[in-house]
């Protein structure tokens, strides 16, 4: 499918389809936007980062987010194609989108577990896989490994399986697979320059913030319950959908080994996962006329969030 094609946004795109979309958008807008590989999978594929910004020399601030390192939350990759395009098109029509881009640059990972996102799309049958696609330990004839477990923040303590087989195992060690390490290294070489650390994720309806392990509370937490309030309320007021705020054990379950932890752990101060809809009626396979309202008011939150980290 042509990326111009005008319902382009309103599919979802498997990864080959993705991987000639990010070639399209650096074709299209090579003054704004870049990319690097920065890492592996464990089958070998890339992981690509795109830059979106201004040209210029000049070290600059910069928004992080990811989508995709559950391979079954579809919509989260199709919201960072939406993100992508929408920062590139308010960026040439809008004065706040100007000047944003003029001091922050935009890194945005449109799919970290790629891995598992092909598996996902598969057959019906590997349609929910969650997980890496790494073998498991000696003995263990289960695949994968959850990557949002995997990170190095309070790393196997609470809210993770150690069953190999478990949808939430959490891997021999933090940082075990080579996605999470791939991430873990580009945030700890870009960590003083980001302001806001944003990962995508399905469903609930929820903004999380740090921290998952309930004996452990963030210095700035007030300041995250607020802006992720804000969020919310941005949100609700394009489609009227309800996102609850709160750390993850508060809403529902703790966790650890998170990259939301993970991000603000290492001194980024705005961190916050975003769980897109639906509540439960379709779940992971949520219908693709949701898309476009998915992602509107998704984009209002993330507008939100960077608003403030630009202004702050
Ligand atoms: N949820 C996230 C996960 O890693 C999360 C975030 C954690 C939500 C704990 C609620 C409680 O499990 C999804 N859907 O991946
Ligand atoms: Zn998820």
């Amino acid at each position: 499918m042509e990326t111009s094609e005008r319902n382009y946004y309103t599919r979802y795109h498997n990864m080959t389809e993705i991987s000639e979309w990010m070639e399209a958008m650096k074709r299209e807008n090579p003054d704004v936007v870049s990319s690097m590989i920065y890492g592996q999978t464990y089958e070998k594929r890339n992981i690509t980062l795109l830059k979106i910004g201004s040209s210029s020399t000049e070290r600059k601030k910069a928004i992080w987010m990811d989508c995709g390192i559950h391979a079954r939350e579809w919509i989260a990759p199709a919201f960072c194609q939406y993100f992508v395009k929408e920062i590139i098109r308010t960026y040439r029509s809008d004065d706040k989108m100007k000047e944003i881009m003029k001091n922050l640059d935009f890194y945005i990972t449109p799919v970290i577990n790629v891995d598992g996102y092909i598996f996902s799309w598969l057959n019906e049958s590997t349609r929910l896989w969650r997980k890496s696609r790494s073998p498991g330990p000696d003995g263990c004839t289960c695949y994968g490994t959850d990557l949002n477990r995997n990170f190095n923040a309070n790393w196997g303590t609470i809210g993770v399986s150690t069953n190999c087989c478990g949808e939430t195992y959490c891997g021999t060690k933090a940082s075990s697979e080579p996605e999470t390490q791939a991430v873990t290294d580009m945030l700890d070489k870009m960590s003083q320059d980001i302001l806001a650390f944003i990962t995508i994720h399905s469903y609930s309806q929820l903004i999380l913030v740090p921290y998952g392990h309930p004996n452990v509370s963030a210095s700035n937490y007030k300041e995250l319950m607020e802006v992720g309030l804000g969020a919310a309320k941005a949100i609700k007021a394009v489609h009227g959908m309800n996102y609850t705020v709160g750390t993850s054990p508060d809403i529902l379950y703790p966790n650890s080994g998170s990259s939301r932890d993970y991000a603000r752990q290492i001194g980024i101060p705005l961190s916050f996962t975003f769980e897109l809809r639906d509540t439960g009626e379709y779940g992971f396979k949520l219908p693709e006329d949701q898309i476009q309202p998915t992602c509107e008011e998704a984009f209002a939150g993330a507008q939100h969030i960077i608003s403030y980290a630009h202004d702050k």
